[in-house]
């Protein structure tokens, strides 16, 4: 080839791909060319358009009282709309919220009235003093339930007393008691805070491994803020749960629980699943830092024992008492004393003298489920 000749062939190809390039970046990237060659990729969601959150319920009709039996659901919610308007500054009465969702039964629990669920998911949410939260929870998440399809119902898990907030305690408590009600297909542990962004983030487990939901937090610029990340949202099958001794007991104010569940996952021969980042979009609702959840000092040498720990705390090792279970119409509310916390513990166990004369018909449970 002369010289010249290969010069030409040089240019020529520069200047192609140069084009491909920009005309691979004009079109959106590798998300469109995947979706141009139909590969099953995360389709691109444009969050700047969104949807009122009650969208399509009153297309949800009761079936007619015949004796003709339902027929499944389908595998997708032809009810699903995307992305969701969400907005905190006015918070909605309970009677409102009531009032929008008359298909919910007391207790928070749902059941589609036109075809027969495909996933039975139980929502656990630890709570404590955030009332607003919970209004701005229940406001948004029993509309987002129902367009999926699913049976569901809501535990919100109180914690007794003053002592320190313990959500893994709190959550194992959830576990617990929601198994009582119901075979659940799915167990999701859920911070209060977190309002998802887009229904087509399924409320239901992945069969294989614990799932880890909220990795797209507003309060993170959208991104996981590092790879073993499991807080705010995960969902387990109670076998999962029962696989990992459930979550830790020990962990007494802010931080570091998370990180152990992550571990004893691990340590228990699961790994992390996650959806797609522009699926698990959350937004949380800003509050400021909880009295009663500082900081835990010791979660350093705890998470540090993870490992030598795992099997003796957690589900196998619970501890509370029930002080009162109501089914009240959008939740089941379940208060709990969980006990002292490390530094006050008390050699009578888990009330120990915290909560005067642990209520009438208050129940206790202890060991594995
Ligand atoms: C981490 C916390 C998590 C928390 C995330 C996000 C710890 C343990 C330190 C060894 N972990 O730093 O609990 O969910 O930040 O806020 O503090």
């Amino acid at each position: 080839m002369s010289p010249w000749l290969d010069r030409q062939c040089t240019f020529t190809l520069l200047v192609a791909s140069q084009l491909c390039f920009l005309v691979y970046y004009s079109f959106g990237g590798l998300q469109s060319l995947a979706a141009f060659f139909s590969w099953d990729s995360e389709p691109a969601w444009d969050y700047s358009r969104t949807h009122d959150v009650y969208t399509n319920l009153s297309l949800i009709q009761r079936a007619g009282t015949g004796t003709q039996s339902l027929p499944d659901c389908p595998d997708k919610s032809p009810y699903l709309v995307g992305p969701l308007s969400i907005q905190f500054d006015s918070v909605p009465p309970l009677a409102v919220i009531q009032e929008r969702n008359p298909l919910v039964q007391e207790g928070g629990f749902y059941i589609p009235p036109n075809c027969v669920p495909r996933y039975r998911t139980a929502l656990i949410v630890p709570h404590r003093n955030r009332e607003t939260h919970l209004r701005h929870f229940l406001y948004y998440l029993h509309p987002f339930l129902q367009r999926q399809q699913l049976q569901y119902g809501i535990y919100i898990i109180h914690q007794a007393g003053n002592q320190t907030f313990n959500r893994a305690k709190l959550l194992n408590v959830g576990v617990k008691e929601a198994l009582r009600d119901e075979e659940w297909d799915c167990l999701f542990l859920h911070d209060i805070d977190l309002i998802p962004e887009n229904d087509y983030n399924l409320y239901v487990c992945d069969a294989g491994n614990p799932k880890h939901v909220s990795i797209a937090m507003n309060k993170f610029g959208y991104r996981l803020p590092y790879k073993t990340y499991f807080g705010g949202v995960s969902a387990v099958t109670p076998e999962q749960y029962l696989q990992m001794n459930g979550f830790p007991n020990e962990y007494w104010g802010w931080g570091g629980e998370d990180d152990d569940i992550a571990t004893r996952l691990q340590l228990a021969g699961m790994r992390i699943s996650r959806p797609p980042l522009s699926l698990g979009r959350y937004k949380m609702i800003k509050h400021k830092l909880d009295k009663g959840n500082e900081e835990n000092p010791r979660r350093f040498d705890l998470l540090y024992r993870t490992r030598r720990s795992w099997r003796q705390d957690g589900m196998n090792s619970l501890s509370y008492v029930t002080l009162s279970r109501q089914r009240l119409p959008l939740f089941t509310n379940i208060t709990a004393d969980i006990g002292p916390g490390p530094s006050r513990k008390s050699p009578r166990g888990p009330q120990g003298g915290s909560l005067k004369g642990a209520e009438a018909g208050a129940s206790r449970a202890t060991g594995g489920t």
